[in-house]
C-alpha cells in the first residue's frame, strides 16, 4: 500500500509522535531526529512491516532558511552585473539574427543567470601557479550568458559578441563550447546532450587517479558540470552516476537546471522532475541538495503551522508550476492558492504582483549561494543541486514559461522593453530596437568587483591551457626486438605486439608513469593480465579482500597507486576515462599517454559523439581497435565482426588511423603518434587496429618509416619474367597476407607479375590525396603535386586490386587517386557471422583465391589476358558464380 493510502485512524495518536519529533528536531537536532526515525524505521522492518523505501524528501529546500550559510558579497552590485550579463546576452542573440538566420538561444541562460553568476563571483577558481584550477562544464545551450561576462571584462570585443555564430571569416563566437573553434577559451564540449555529466564525472575520477599515484597535489580542486533537466533523460547524463556514488567523489559538483522545460515543452508535465532526480541520485549515493523555493516563501512557510502549504506544492506537478510562471499573480492565487480556503487566507494581504514575485530557488542568489558553499564543504560524496528556475526567465510574453521559448531568438520591442524594465538595465527607449551592448565603465564599482572577484579566485574562466610542457619520447630503436623478423615458425598477433610496445613504453624510465593503460573488462582477451600485477588496477581504496589468484604470478591486483584504468563492461565510462587522459596535458598541464583498447566493434559504432567529442577536447592519445576486422574476429559472429570501424574513424578530421599488419608498423606509427603528440603537441589522436590473428613477422624493409607513416610502401616486387603482364596488389591488416598468398598464386600460375603494397593507412592516402587533388585545383597553372600514393604507383604499371577485412568503400577511397587506370576493390561488405577464418575470407570474397580472380578479371577487361582464364580460374578455385552476394545473405 502506497502511503498516501493509508487512512490516519488517530489524529491524536498521529499529533503525539509529530510533536514528540519536533522536540527532539529542536533540543537535540536534526541528526539526533534522523538517527531515531532509522531506528524506529529498521525496528518497523524486522518486526515484519512492509515499509517502501522512499527516496525522496518533502517538496522544499534541502537547506532550512536559518541554516543558510550567507554569502560576503555585495548583493547590489552583483544584482546589477547579472542584469548586464542577462541584456548582453539576450542583446547578441537578437543582433544575430536580426540580419542573419544563425540562430542561438535566450532562454536556457536566461533560466540559468544566477547559477552562473554565484559560481563566477563566489566559487570556481581558474588555475594558477600553484592551484591545478576547478572544471567547469558548461551546459551548451547557456553560452551567451558565459560570453556576455566575458565580454564585460573585456575579455571578448564587441565585434565578437556581433559575430556570434559567425565563425567562417574569424573573429566569431561559436555557438556552443566547441575546444576546437575557441582552444583559448572553452574546454569542454557539452552540446551534445548527455556527454557533459558522463564526461565530468570521469574528469572528477581522474582527477583523484592522478591524485592518489602523486602525479598531482591535493588542492580541493572540483569539477563543475551544468546541465539541463531535460538533458538528464539521456542514458548517458545518469548512466555513471552510480561510479560517482560508489567512488564518494567529493570532487565533483552536479548544478541541474530545473526549468522544468526541454525543446519541445514540459520535462515531467504530469509528475515532478526534481523529487524524480533527487530519489535517483540519493539512490546513487550521492548528496543532494534541493533549492526550490527563492527567499520570498521563507515567510510563507514559517506560517504554513499545518503543512497545507507544503500539501499543496505537493500535488502540483511540473505542467502546473509552468502554466502558473507563464500567466500572471491573479492567476496563480486563483489557481494555486485558490484551492484551498486556508491558503487564500495566507495570502490574502499580498498583492497580485507580491505573489507573482514568489521566486523560485535558482533565482535568489542567497539560496544558491548558501547550496554551492554546502556543495564546497560536503565530503564523502559528490554533490547534486537540483535547481528550480524559469526558463526564458524575465522575456515576458516573448517566451517565459512557454513552451515556444527553448528556440526564441527573436524579441519584439516591446518584448524588449518589459526585459530592461524587469531587470533595470540603463538603456533608453529610442536604442531599445538596436538592442544595444552594456559595459560598465573603467573605474566603475560594477566593472571592479568582478576584476576583484575573479582576482581572488585566480584568474578568469573559462580558459582553456593549450600546452604543457613536452614529454621525452623514447626513439624508435627502444622497440628495436619490434622491428626484427620474428624467426621461422614464431608467431605473434599485432595485439601480442602492441603489448610488448606497451610493456617498453610504462617501464621507460622518463614517461613510464604517465602512461595510461584503460579497458573495458577485456584485459584477458587481448592478453593483458600480465599487468595487473605488474601495474596495478586503480582502486581509490587499495584492495580490501585477498583475491582468489593471489598465489599466482599475475594475481588480479588492485591497488590505491594502480596504474591500469580497468572500467568493467562500460565503454562509454573508459573512453569518457580515455578523455579525461587524452586532455590531462590541457586540464592539468600534465601530459599522460592513454592507450585504450577494446573490441574494435563497440568502439565507435558504440560511442561515437564521445569520440567525436574527443576530437573537439583535442583530445591527444591512443585508441586500439582489438580483435579487429570482419573475418579475422573469426568465431564471435555478426556483433562482434567489425568491417566498418576504420570509416567511422575517417569522419573525424583530427583521428589518423592505421590497419597495420605487421610489428614494425605499429612500432613505428606508436612512436611517430608519441612524438607528434606528446613532443610536438598536435592536436590529433590515433585509432589503431590490433589483430588476434598468429603469423610471423618479417623484419623492417629497410627505410620504410616514412611511408608507413604516409600510409603505404612497397612491401616486395613483382618476379615474373620480363614482359609478364603486371598487377598492383595493396593489402591491409590481416588480408595483406591473402594478397601476398594471391600475388604468389598469379605468379606460379599465371605468369602475371605482382608487386605488393603494404597498405597501413586507405584513410591518410584518402587526405593526402584530397590535399594534394585541391591544391592542384586552386594552383592551376603551376606544375601539379603528386600524393603519395600516386608517388607510388606512377613507375609501376598494370591494374591496382586492393583488398581489406573492412567494407569495400575502405579501400574504394584511394581510387580516385589511381586515374586512368583499372582499380578493384575487395572488402567484408555484409553482416559478419561466426566461422573459421578460412570460411570466412571465402565467404566475403577476400582471400588469395578472390584476390587472384580480381586481379585476372582486371588484366582481362583491359585485353592483357583472356576472359577464358578468369573463367578457368573460377572453376579452379571452386568459387560458385551464382554464389549470393555476400551483403544480402
Ligand atoms: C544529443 C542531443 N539531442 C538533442 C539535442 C537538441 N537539444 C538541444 S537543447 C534541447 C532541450 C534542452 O532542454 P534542457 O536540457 O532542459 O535544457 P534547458 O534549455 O531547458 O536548460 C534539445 C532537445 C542536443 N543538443 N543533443
Ligand atoms: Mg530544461
Amino acid at each position: 500500500m502506497e502511503m498516501q493510502e493509508i487512512p490516519d485512524v488517530d489524529p491524536q495518536e498521529t499529533q503525539e509522535w509529530l510533536d514528540a519529533l519536533d522536540s527532539v528536531i529542536r533540543h537535540e537536532g536534526a541528526e539526533r531526529a534522523q538517527y531515531l526515525l532509522e531506528q524506529l524505521v529498521e525496528k518497523a522492518r524486522r518486526n515484519g512491516a512492509y515499509l517502501p523505501f522512499s527516496a525522496t524528501t518533502a517538496y522544499c529546500n534541502t537547506i532550512l532558511a536559518g541554516q543558510e550559510e550567507r554569502s560576503p558579497g555585495d548583493h547590489e552590485i552583483e544584482d546589477r552585473i547579472r542584469a548586464y550579463v542577462r541584456w548582453n546576452a539576450m542583446a547578441m542573440v537578437v543582433r544575430a539574427n536580426k540580419h542573419t538566420n544563425v540562430g542561438g538561444h535566450i532562454a536556457s541562460f536566461a533560466s540559468a543567470a544566477t547559477l552562473y553568476d554565484v559560481g563566477y563571483n563566489h566559487f570556481w577558481r581558474a588555475p594558477s601557479d600553484n592551484f591545478g584550477g576547478d572544471m567547469v562544464f558548461v551546459q551548451g545551450h547557456s553560452a551567451p550568458g558565459v560570453y556576455a561576462r566575458a565580454f564585460l571584462l573585456g575579455r571578448l570585443s564587441q565585434e565578437q559578441m556581433d559575430n556570434f555564430r559567425q565563425e567562417v571569416d574569424g573573429k566569431g563566437l561559436s555557438s556552443y563550447p566547441h575546444p576546437w573553434l575557441m582552444p583559448d577559451f572553452w574546454q569542454f564540449p557539452t552540446v551534445s546532450m548527455g556527454l557533459g555529466p558522463l564526461m565530468a564525472i570521469y574528469q572528477a575520477r581522474f582527477m583523484r587517479y592522478l591524485r592518489d599515484r602523486e602525479i598531482i597535489q591535493p588542492q580541493g580542486r572540483k569539477v563543475w558540470a551544468f546541465m539541463g533537466d531535460g538533458e538528464m533523460d539521456e542514458p548517458e547524463s545518469l548512466g555513471a552516476i552510480s561510479l560517482a556514488g560508489r567512488e564518494k567523489l567529493d570532487n565533483l559538483v552536479f548544478v541541474i537546471n530545473c526549468n522544468l522545460q526541454r525543446l519541445d515543452g514540459p520535462v515531467r508535465g504530469n509528475s515532478k522532475i526534481i523529487q524524480e532526480l533527487e530519489s535517483n541520485f540519493r539512490g546513487a549515493g550521492w548528496n543532494v541538495i534541493k533549492v526550490i523555493w527563492g527567499g520570498y516563501w521563507d515567510t510563507l512557510f514559517a506560517r504554513d503551522t499545518k503543512g497545507l502549504l507544503m500539501k499543496r506544492l505537493e500535488e502540483c506537478v511540473d505542467g502546473e508550476f509552468q502554466t502558473f510562471k507563464s500567466k500572471d499573480g491573479a492567476y496563480v492565487r486563483k489557481h494555486f492558492f485558490g484551492k484551498y480556503p486556508e491558503l487564500l487566507e495566507l495570502v490574502s494581504t499580498m498583492s497580485d504582483d507580491d505573489i507573482w514575485r514568489l521566486n523560485r530557488g535558482g533565482h535568489d542568489p542567497h539560496k544558491v549561494y548558501a547550496a554551492y558553499a554546502a556543495a564546497m564543504k560536503h565530503s564523502g560524496q559528490p554533490t547534486v543541486i537540483l535547481a528550480k528556475t524559469i526558463k526564458g526567465y524575465g522575456m515576458g510574453e516573448a517566451g517565459e514559461s512557454q513552451n515556444i521559448t527553448h528556440q526564441q531568438k527573436k524579441m519584439g520591442t516591446s518584448s524588449i522593453k518589459t526585459f530592461r524594465d524587469r531587470f533595470n538595465v540603463p538603456v533608453p527607449d529610442e536604442q531599445l530596437e538596436e538592442v544595444p551592448y552594456l559595459k560598465f565603465e573603467e573605474g566603475s564599482p560594477e566593472l571592479t568587483y568582478m576584476r576583484e572577484r575573479r582576482a581572488a579566485l585566480g584568474g578568469y574562466l573559462p580558459a582553456r591551457r593549450q600546452k604543457a610542457a613536452p614529454l621525452e619520447v623514447p626513439p624508435l630503436s627502444a622497440f628495436d626486438a619490434l622491428l626484427k623478423a620474428t624467426g621461422e615458425g614464431r608467431e605473434m598477433s599485432t595485439t601480442m605486439a602492441f603489448v610488448r610496445i606497451l610493456t617498453t613504453l610504462v617501464r621507460d624510465k622518463k614517461i613510464g608513469k604517465f602512461v595510461v593503460p584503460i579497458v573495458p573488462d577485456e584485459s584477458r582477451t587481448f592478453g593483458m593480465e600480465g599487468m595487473f600485477r605488474q601495474l596495478g588496477i586503480y582502486s581509490h581504496v587499495g584492495q580490501l579482500y585477498t583475491p582468489q589468484d593471489a598465489e599466482q604470478l599475475m594475481f588480479y591486483k588492485e591497488d590505491k597507486k594502480g596504474q591500469i584504468l580497468e572500467e568493467g563492461i562500460n565503454e562509454a565510462g573508459a573512453m569518457s576515462s580515455w578523455i579525461a587522459a587524452a586532455t590531462s596535458y590541457s586540464t592539468h598541464g600534465i601530459p599522460m599517454i592513454p592507450f585504450y583498447i577494446y573490441y574494435s566493434m563497440f568502439g565507435f559504432q558504440r560511442i561515437g559523439d564521445l569520440a567525436w567529442a574527443a576530437g573537439d577536447m583535442r583530445a591527444r592519445g591512443f585508441l586500439l581497435g582489438g580483435t579487429a576486422g570482419r573475418t579475422t574476429l573469426n568465431g564471435e559472429g555478426l556483433q562482434h565482426e567489425d568491417g566498418h570501424s576504420h570509416l567511422q574513424a575517417a569522419t573525424i578530421p583530427n583521428c589518423i588511423s592505421y590497419d597495420p599488419t605487421y610489428a614494425y608498423e605499429l612500432a613505428v606509427i606508436v612512436q611517430d603518434g608519441m612524438r607528434r603528440m606528446y613532443q610536438e603537441q598536435e592536436d590529433v589522436y590515433y585509432y589503431i587496429t590490433v589483430m588476434n590473428e598468429n603469423y610471423e613477422h618479417p623484419a623492417m624493409p629497410a627505410g620504410a618509416e616514412a611511408s608507413i607513416l604516409k600510409g603505404m610502401y612497397l612491401l616486395r616486387e613483382g618476379k615474373a619474367k620480363k614482359g609478364a603482364p603486371k598487377v598492383q596488389l595493396l593489402g591491409s591488416g590481416t588480408i595483406l597476407r591473402e594478397v601476398i598468398a594471391g600475388a604468389e598464386l598469379l605468379e606460379k600460375e599465371y605468369g602475371v607479375s605482382a608487386d605488393i603494397w603494404s597498405v597501413t593507412s586507405f584513410n591518410e592516402l584518402r587526405r593526402n590525396g584530397l590535399d594534394v587533388q585541391r591544391w592542384n585545383m586552386l594552383h592551376p597553372e603551376q606544375p601539379p603535386r603528386l600524393s603519395h600514393i600516386e608517388e607510388c604507383l606512377k613507375d609501376r604499371g598494370g591494374p591496382v586490386i586492393a583488398a581489406t577485412d573492412y567494407m569495400k568503400l575502405f579501400a574504394d577511397q584511394v581510387r580516385a587517386f589511381i586515374p586512368g587506370r583499372k582499380f578493384f576493390a575487395l572488402g567484408t561488405d555484409g553482416f559478419g557471422r561466426s566461422d573459421t577464418r578460412e570460411k570466412l575470407r571465402g565467404f566475403f570474397e577476400v582471400n588469395r583465391h578472390y584476390v587472384t580472380v580480381a586481379a585476372l578479371k582486371s588484366l582481362a577487361d583491359e585485353e592483357l589476358v583472356p576472359q577464358s582464364t578468369v573463367a578457368a580460374a573460377i572453376v579452379k578455385y571452386g568459387i560458385d558464380p551464382e554464389k549470393p552476394n555476400p551483403t544480402t545473405v
